[in-house]
């Protein structure tokens, strides 16, 4: 089983859906543990309800970005994880960070990549007219949102989209994705590959809100 550990600010709904695949053990991984920089993320309730543990760990309580940074991977490094995986975490790690997790640090981001990285990335798609929009996920280097993609999923936008609904259409895919990549990842440790060179994919929504090639 692949080692996870989440990390979450705020609602949790990616958590839900990786805690909703680790019912299945085919699936090859299990959530070891949740950590929020956030007190009131409702994520640290669906962790609970899960049985799962959790760590709270707030930036104010830290003189600086390292000291910080330093806690989590202390907290981090105590559950013995194989992967870190960012769900709707959104405080920026540093570099020290990053290199301490390099190739097992994964996150997922609200826009097609390159394309909108950084915050409101749904209203930037909206001003930019894009026609389609989407989500990735991409291991994490020190340069935001640019470390290597590992997969895609994508829509059309239609001509009355709005933010909630670009919001809802790309949470629906996220629920798909993050869950199916890291499948892909656990299986490419079975075998003994290299899960940092695993190909790149890009999905659609099918009809029947399936993930399909494409
Ligand atoms: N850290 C590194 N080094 N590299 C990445 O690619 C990262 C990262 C940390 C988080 C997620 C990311 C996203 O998917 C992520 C990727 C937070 C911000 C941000 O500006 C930007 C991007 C992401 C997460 N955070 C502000 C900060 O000062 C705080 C914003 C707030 O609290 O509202 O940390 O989009
Ligand atoms: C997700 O859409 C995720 O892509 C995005 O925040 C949402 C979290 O939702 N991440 C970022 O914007 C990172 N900066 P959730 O808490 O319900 O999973």
């Amino acid at each position: 089983m692949l080692r996870l550990a989440v990390l979450i600010s705020g609602q949790g709904s990616n958590l839900q859906a990786l805690i909703d695949a680790s019912q299945d053990s085919a699936w090859g991984a299990c959530i070891v543990g949740v950590l929020s920089n956030r007190a009131q993320a409702f994520g640290l309730e669906r962790a609970r309800q899960a049985g799962l543990a959790t760590a709270v760990i707030a930036a104010r309580d830290y003189a600086d970005r390292d000291a910080y940074d330093r806690q989590l991977i202390a907290q981090i490094d105590a559950w013995q994880v194989d992967l870190v995986v960012l769900a709707g975490f959104m405080r920026i790690l540093g570099q020290d960070f990053v290199a301490h997790y390099a190739g097992r640090l994964l996150n997922i981001h609200p826009s097609l990549l390159p394309r909108h990285k950084g915050l409101d990335t749904h209203a930037r798609a909206l001003a930019a007219n894009d026609r389609q929009h989407g989500c990735s996920v991409h291991w994490v280097t020190a340069e935001l949102d640019a470390g290597p993609l590992i997969a895609q999923a994508v829509f059309e936008v239609q001509a009355d989209d709005d933010v909630d609904t670009l919001t809802a259409k790309v949470h629906h895919l996220e629920h798909r994705l993050y869950p199916w990549v890291i499948q892909q990842i656990a299986t490419a440790r079975r075998r003994q590959e290299n899960p940092y060179a695993l190909p790149f994919h890009r999905y659609r929504l099918s009809a029947d809100g399936h993930l399909e090639p494409g």
